[in-house]
């Protein structure tokens, strides 16, 4: 790595330049991160507004990523942030079973008023991750509900991130998300990915070569019978993997063959969900309306934990048919539709449509974004370029025998010139704020080339 970028060295140079003190850091083990490296040159976030962080030195920090795919509409959005006290101040807290308040019931209703038409029943939870194993199980208990009880097999794909539940997890194709943790489910099977920079690098929007690779599905229907299998999930855009957009096609035929062999179909929108694609969901941008989407994130601008899956009646009525008194569906969460979650969640709904925000990335910004992006072509190491709406990633080269290194450099140069991007693998992955403006992509773009050009 560049000396310069040692992260000792840069803790150095940022306590010197500093008054501000770090807080003891011992006990807090911290998710997805390299603990003992984080700790030594810590990157503490301590304010934030609009497109915007400040770190713990006053430094500011322009948030490449929505925090983490989440704030879509910028930080500190005054609707979202009044909804929440208002909320905390007249009721904390509403047992959700057998038991309901106003919000939970208006947030569904609102939130499947921008789902595709059909998709009319909202399920809470607190999280992607719970989104996807609702959303599993449902698919399960939704065939034994129609005496269909065969189908328990699940098919994800490979490159697929659904979060880290023993569910996600199995359905998920990231092979460090899997390889610690045991056999995960049984009965789960994998369809290709599609990702060909072979046929498809620099694609602008969607690549044009793939499509047929939905067709793996037949293979795992001549392999398992279609009898036997639940449900299909796949992200539209695979985000967490290193953006990886959807063939053109590829969604429509994974639809076809799922209506073909009864399998339904579940669209993961945790990323693409809210606005990231240009429209509410990628389900409407591409198209194609599955049967049920997870989502999560951008529900409440990510400012109160929250989870939901959005289903179509037929899934959702096909529960409906025992004793009028008994449950339905065994599942659900403490904070399932949580008083302060749907008060974010309103306030976020009401953000996004008085601004247009889910609208916005097909537009001229979306458009303006791509160029910028696609600008990073001939820089060093960048082997592609990639962008949807408001997602861009920009893949580099390894470094031989380090692979991860070169991007991570890539994130930390950035850091220093004061930009957060997220990487994984040795991909750079963009989803800035939805409220983006062009000098802020400027900057981005910017700030990535100085570092790509400085990049070992
Ligand atoms: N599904 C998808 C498609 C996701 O992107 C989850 C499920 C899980 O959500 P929770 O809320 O349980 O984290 C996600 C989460 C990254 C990164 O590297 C992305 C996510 C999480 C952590 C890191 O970009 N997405």
């Amino acid at each position: 790595m560049n000396k310069a970028l040692d992260p000792a060295v840069l803790q150095a140079a940022e306590i010197a330049g500093s008054s501000v003190s770090l807080p003891a850091m011992d006990a807090y083990w911290m998710p997805f991160t390299a603990n003992r490296s984080y700790k030594k040159a810590p990157r503490l976030l301590t304010r934030a507004e609009g497109v915007f962080y400040w770190d713990h030195t006053g430094r500011e920090v322009l948030d490449g990523v929505a925090g983490l795919w989440c704030v879509n509409a910028g930080h500190g959005r005054p609707r979202i942030v009044k909804a929440i006290q208002e909320q905390a101040a007249e009721m904390d807290f509403a047992p959700p079973f057998q038991m309901g308040h106003p919000k939970a019931f208006e947030l569904a209703e609102r939130v499947a008023a921008l789902a595709p038409a059909g998709m009319s029943k909202v399920f809470f939870a607190n999280s992607g991750s719970e989104a996807v194993d609702t959303a599993l199980k449902m698919a399960l208990a939704y065939h034994r509900a129609r005496g269909d009880a065969a189908r328990t097999r699940l098919i994800g794909r490979e490159r697929g991130y659904h979060g880290v539940n023993f569910g996600g997890i199995s359905v998920g194709g990231m092979v460090a998300n899997r390889k610690h943790f045991g056999h995960g489910l049984a009965g789960v099977d994998h369809i290709r990915h599609t990702h060909d920079l072979s046929r498809n690098a620099f694609s602008r929007g969607q690549p044009a070569h793939g499509a047929e690779l939905a067709d793996d599905l037949e293979r795992m229907v001549a392999l398992h019978d279609a009898s036997t299998i639940a449900a299909v999930i796949v992200e539209p855009i695979a985000g967490s993997t290193g953006v990886l957009i959807p063939p053109a096609g590829y969604l429509k035929r994974l639809r076809e063959l799922c209506t073909k062999h009864g399998i339904l179909l579940i669209f993961d929108e945790v990323i693409t969900g809210f606005g990231r694609t240009g429209q509410p969901f990628a389900a409407q941008t591409f198209g194609v309306v599955p049967d049920m989407i997870t989502c999560a994130k951008g529900i409440t601008n990510g400012a109160v934990p929250m989870g939901a899956v959005i289903c179509g009646q037929h899934v959702h009525d096909a529960f409906m048919t025992g004793p009028e008194g008994a449950i339905e569906f065994f599942h659900g969460y403490t904070y399932s539709g949580h008083p302060l979650a749907c008060a974010a969640g309103l306030g976020t709904l009401d953000t996004y449509a008085e601004e247009g925000l889910l609208t916005r990335a097909s537009g001229e910004i979306g458009e303006y974004f791509a160029n910028a992006i696609h600008s990073l072509r001939e820089e060093p190491h960048v082997i592609d370029v990639r962008n949807f709406g408001l997602v861009g990633g920009i893949e580099l080269q390894p470094i031989a025998d380090a692979p991860t290194k070169r991007a991570f450099g890539v994130f930390l140069d950035c850091w220093q010139q004061g930009l957060m991007v997220r990487t994984t693998g040795d991909i750079v992955a963009l989803s800035p704020p939805l409220i983006i403006e062009k000098p802020h992509i400027d900057r981005i773009v910017d700030t990535l080339r100085t570092a790509l050009r400085r990049a070992v």
